[in-house]
């Protein structure tokens, strides 16, 4: 059967393109969910895409994971330097978690240096841009084999 990934998109993510782009790139998230569900296809793997700017959403959509997916790559935006729910579900769920950030978060404020999901990530991938997506949904693949 296809391996189900969730890949989980974190506040202000819907801005991308627009948002300081200097910053994080020019792609919009429609443009990295197209990338990544081209890449699905031709690694035959099952993909849902989402993004909220909702904390609760979040850690709803992450307890659901255990029953519909079998991986979570997950760019928890914000959440990732605030989040103990964010880190609380993921590690209640025990799935596989490949966090990615657009940006690198240690070239950046001290205040994003630390992330509450890298300490129940299975990988972290930062500052490659929309590549990071598909770098991580690659590694999965691999993993789940
Ligand atoms: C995205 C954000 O919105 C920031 O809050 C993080 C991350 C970095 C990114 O690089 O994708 O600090």
């Amino acid at each position: 059967m296809a391996k189900r990934i969730l890949v989980l998109n974190g506040p202000n993510l819907n801005l991308l393109g627009t948002r300081e782009p200097g910053v994080y790139g020019v792609a919009t998230l429609r443009d990295i969910e197209q990338s990544c569900k081209a890449l699905a296809v031709e690694l035959g793997l099952t993909l849902d895409f989402r993004q909220t700017n909702s904390e609760g959403e979040l850690v709803t959509w992450i307890q659901d994971a255990r029953l519909t997916s079998d991986a979570i790559v997950i760019n928890p935006a914000a959440y990732s330097h605030t989040s103990v729910a964010v880190h609380d579900a993921l590690k209640a769920i025990g799935l596989p978690v490949v966090e990615v950030h657009l940006s690198n978060i240690h070239q950046r404020e001290s205040f994003r240096h630390h992330s509450y999901v890298s300490l129940v990530a299975t990988g972290v991938i930062c500052g490659l841009g929309p590549s990071g997506y598909t770098l991580a949904l690659r590694a999965l693949a691999e993993q789940l084999q």
